[in-house]
C-alpha cells in the first residue's frame, strides 16, 4: 500500500471563517471578554504548543507519554481495537506509543489546524506504511461525525486538551463521544491532575516566553483572518491558578487604554489599561470526580493510571452494552468517507 495520508475537510473553510467571525464577535462583545482557544492553533501556534510540551516547567506531555508508554500494550489487550481515533490529534507525537502497540488498520486524526493534520498524517502515514489513514479536519465541539465503521474502535483525546473546555461544554463534550460510540467501543483520555498551584503556575508561565507567544499568537490570527490591528507589544500574558475552579486561567492584558479594529467584522472594540481578556482555561482534575463525569455521560471507566509522581492520568472507559443511547443531534459535520 502506498504511504499517502487521505484527508477529509468536514469544517470547510467556509464553516470555519463563520464560526471565526462569530465567536470572535461574540467573545470581544462580551463582558469580561475572551477568545476561544481553538483559534490559538495556526501552523505557528501548533508549532509554538510543540515547544511548550518540550519546556522543562510543562510536565504534562512528559508525565502523559511515561504513563502511555508503560500502558499501551495493556490498552492493546483490552480493546484489541482495529480503528484508533484521535481528536484534538495535532503532531500525534505521543499516539505513537499506541499505534505501535494496537498495531491497527485504521488511524483516524481529527484536528481543526489543517496545516499540522495534514503534515502530521503524512509522517505517519511514511512510518506506517500499511497503515489506512484518514485525517480529518473538523471542530470537536461541533457534533461529532458518525465514526467509520470497523468495530472495535478506541477514541483517544489525549493531552488534557478536556480542560481547555468549559463545565459545560466539557459536559456536552462527553455527552457527544458517548453518543458517537457504539456498544464496546472505547475512549481513551489524558487528563491533567490538580497539584501544587506552584508548579502549576510555572507550566504555564516558562521565563523563555514559549507560552506568551503562544498566547499572543491568537493576536496575529485575528489580525491577518480579520483583518484587525492588535498591536501585539501593547497585550501582555497572564497566567493565573483560579483555586475555587480549579483551573488555570491564561490572559491577555492590555497594557495602555487602546482601540483595536476589526475590519472584517466591521467591529471596533475599546479595551481599558489593565484589563483582561480570557483567551483560556486549562482545568485540572480529580480523578475520582472525572470518572464520575464519564460515568454521567454514559461511559464507564475500565482502567486508569497515573505517572509515578500522580501529575497527571490516562482514563480507559467503554460504552457498556445495554447504555441506553440518547442520540446525538449529529448535523454539524458531514459524515466520514
Ligand atoms: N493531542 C496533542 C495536541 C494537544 S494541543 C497532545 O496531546 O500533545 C490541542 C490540539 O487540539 C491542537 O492540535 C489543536 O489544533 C486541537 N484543537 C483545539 N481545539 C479544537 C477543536 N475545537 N476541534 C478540533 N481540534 C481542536
Ligand atoms: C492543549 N492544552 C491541553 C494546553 C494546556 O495545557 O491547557 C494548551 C496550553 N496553553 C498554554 N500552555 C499549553
Amino acid at each position: 500500500m502506498s504511504a499517502i495520508a487521505e484527508t477529509a475537510v468536514l469544517f470547510s473553510p467556509a464553516a470555519r471563517g463563520l464560526a471565526l467571525r462569530e465567536e470572535v464577535r461574540l467573545g470581544l462583545t462580551s463582558t469580561p471578554k475572551e477568545l476561544p482557544p481553538k483559534w490559538f492553533y495556526d501552523r505557528r501556534g501548533s508549532e509554538l504548543f510543540d515547544a511548550i510540551t518540550r519546556l522543562p516547567e510543562y510536565y504534562l506531555t512528559r508525565a502523559e507519554r511515561s504513563i502511555l508508554e508503560r500502558c499501551a500494550d495493556e490498552i492493546a489487550e483490552l480493546t484489541d481495537a482495529t480503528t484508533l481515533i484521535e481528536l484534538g490529534s495535532g503532531t500525534s507525537d505521543k499516539t505513537r506509543l499506541l499505534l505501535d502497540a494496537l498495531a491497527p488498520r485504521r488511524f483516524v486524526p481529527f484536528d481543526v489546524s489543517e496545516e499540522t493534520l495534514r503534515s502530521s498524517a503524512q509522517r505517519l502515514a511514511l512510518r506506517y506504511p500499511s497503515l489506512e489513514i484518514t485525517a480529518l479536519v473538523g471542530d470537536f465541539e461541533q457534533p461529532l461525525p458518525p465514526l467509520p465503521a470497523g468495530e472495535p474502535r478506541l477514541l483517544a483525546f489525549l493531552g488534557s486538551t478536556i480542560g481547555n473546555l468549559t463545565p459545560t461544554r466539557r459536559t456536552l463534550f462527553l455527552n457527544d463521544v458517548a453518543s458517537a460510540l457504539d456498544e464496546d467501543d472505547w475512549f481513551l483520555l489524558g487528563a491533567d491532575l490538580v497539584k501544587s498551584p506552584a508548579r502549576l503556575v510555572a507550566a504555564y508561565n516558562d521565563p523563555t516566553g514559549v507560552t506568551r507567544e503562544f498566547n499572543l499568537n491568537v493576536l496575529r490570527v485575528l489580525n491577518r483572518e480579520l483583518d484587525a490591528d492588535f498591536d501585539l507589544s501593547a497585550f501582555e500574558h497572564v497566567a493565573r491558578w483560579n483555586a475555587e475552579a480549579e483551573w488555570m486561567e491564561i490572559y491577555l492584558r492590555s497594557n495602555r487604554r487602546q482601540t483595536v479594529r476589526l475590519a472584517a467584522l466591521e467591529l471596533e472594540v475599546a479595551f481599558d489599561a489593565g484589563e483582561l481578556m480570557r483567551t483560556e482555561i486549562s482545568a485540572k482534575f480529580h480523578l475520582s470526580r472525572l470518572a464520575g463525569e464519564l460515568e454521567a455521560a454514559g461511559l464507564a471507566t475500565k482502567r486508569c493510571w497515573t505517572n509515578d509522581a500522580g501529575d497527571f492520568a490516562v482514563l480507559l472507559a467503554m460504552r457498556p452494552a445495554r447504555f441506553e443511547l440518547a442520540t446525538s443531534a449529529s448535523a454539524g459535520q458531514r459524515s466520514i468517507p
